[in-house]
């Protein structure tokens, strides 16, 4: 058998090529999706099946934010009906325990979670953290984002970054809801204080983060963790249907809305 190789000089230019073409695609888009966890990778795939262009940065180079780690690094997480739909759709093996909670194995609902957020049209770049919002007044609103490197930002380079516009940007950075923080320091007038996640209560929490998953200004909405760091709710720990089903909420709500402008 003969393996098909280049020379290094071709490799180089075909990556670079194909991904500036990439980037050049996506520099105004519909949705820009900031985390590819749970919350974020849900929402990608239901706003791609809706029609809209998607792209998801994620900070790391890998998927999952903290599905990986289970419950204490047990390769194991739960949920709760009606989310099991969710992954179902994804082609994820639930294992009923009673009561309408499922048991399904982590490393498989991170595959199919991007899986079918890629297959559905939404495009993941990884690596990429968002550092800022870009705003605009009267009215106030978010139309877009500043994105970084990830390895400059841990490099701790001064190296300016660039921007993504876009009429929808979704915070799912988790527990920190970090880009509605910056854009509640950053942005005059927002007026909005973030209380932060209060201590596990997850019955309740599972319930209240889905009902709180919303639109935060115009442009930035929240879902998933951030949206107990934004509205002061309790955490819930490795149990994953609130996250699931608040991204789906929110893929409603921004198709909603976009359809209305
Ligand atoms: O934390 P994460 O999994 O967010 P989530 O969707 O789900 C929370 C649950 O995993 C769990 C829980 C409930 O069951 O308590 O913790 O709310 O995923 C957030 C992702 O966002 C990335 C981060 O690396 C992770 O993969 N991220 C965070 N900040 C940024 C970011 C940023 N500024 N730019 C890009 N990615």
């Amino acid at each position: 058998m003969r393996v098909k190789s280049l020379p290094e000089n071709e490799i180089t230019r075909i990556i670079i090529d194909h991904a500036c073409r990439d980037w050049i695609e996506n520099t105004s888009v519909d949705v820009v999706v900031v985390g590819a966890g749970p919350s974020g990778m849900t929402a990608a795939r239901y706003l791609a099946r809706k029609g809209f262009k998607v792209v998801l940065f994620e900070r790391r180079l890998s998927f999952g934010g903290g599905i990986g780690g289970g419950g204490m690094l047990f390769h194991r997480a739960v949920l709760g009906e009606p989310a099991d739909e969710v992954l179902r759709e994804a082609g994820v093996k639930l294992t009923p325990v009673g009561g309408g909670i499922y048991v399904v194995d982590v490393a498989e609902m991170i595959a199919k979670l991007a899986s079918s957020a890629i297959d559905a049209g939404a495009k993941i770049i990884m690596g990429v953290t968002v550092d800022d919002v870009i705003f605009r007044d009267n009215p106030l609103r978010v139309e877009g984002v500043c994105i970084q490197w990830s390895a400059v930002q841990i490099a701790g380079l001064h190296v300016d970054p660039i921007f993504v516009r876009s009429k929808a940007v979704i915070d799912a950075t988790g527990h920190d809801a970090e880009v509605i923080s910056v854009a509640a320091r950053k942005v005059p007038n927002l007026r909005l204080e973030l209380p932060g996640e209060r201590s596990a209560f997850s019955e309740l929490s599972e319930q209240v983060v889905v009902e709180k998953t919303g639109k935060v200004i115009d442009g930035l909405y929240a879902t998933g963790m951030a949206v107990a760091a934004v509205h002061g709710l309790p955490r819930m720990g490795p149990i994953f249907g609130s996250m699931l089903l608040s991204g789906k909420k929110i893929a409603d709500i921004v198709e909603s809305d976009l359809r209305s402008k």
